[in-house]
């Protein structure tokens, strides 16, 4: 009888630590950044219009025949799409767009040639309740509009 408690009792000592460690590493494991494809076509991206917060991983696939790339930017409370729209119309830089209408910097780009995936994917924290767009700057030619004006502009609303 005293040896079945001290075997029980060696037992659960040898189990204890290991339960904390499989505890401690579920509750400090990296959760994987929920995905976000974004499809490119001549000319509109195809994308879920709201998102989770927090950590995002945006993937391009460009599905058209031309060069795009996916540029996402923390809209500044109170700006709106038909603004980002307008300023694109004028021709906007990436510089501009963050100082008039983004609360952010750019979180980076995305490029994809036509027909492919980027190779690369964009992780953002994105916060509840704002709102970002998803646009493409580039122009087919020097003297053509940018992407975003004709229609490769696309907001998503984070929950
Ligand atoms: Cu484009």
């Amino acid at each position: 009888m005293r040896h079945a408690r001290t075997r029980r009792h060696a037992l659960a000592l040898t189990l204890a630590p290991a339960g904390a460690l499989a505890f401690l590493a579920a509750a400090y494991a990296p959760t994987a950044p929920h995905r976000v494809r974004v499809v490119a076509r001549d000319y509109a991206f195809e994308a879920a219009d709201t998102v989770p917060g927090g950590d995002v991983s945006f993937e391009l696939e460009n599905r058209g025949a031309h060069f795009h790339e996916l540029i996402v930017g923390h809209l500044r409370p109170g700006a709106t799409g038909q603004d980002i729209v307008a300023a694109h119309q004028r021709g906007v830089t990436l510089r501009q767009l963050q100082e008039a209408y983004l609360a952010d910097a750019a979180g980076g780009a995305l490029l994809a040639q036509a027909g492919t995936r980027s190779p690369a994917r964009l992780v953002m924290t994105l916060a509840r309740g704002q709102a970002y767009v998803l646009l493409c700057q580039l122009r087919d030619t020097g003297t053509a509009p940018q992407h975003a004006v004709l229609g490769m502009f696309h907001l998503v609303h984070v929950r």
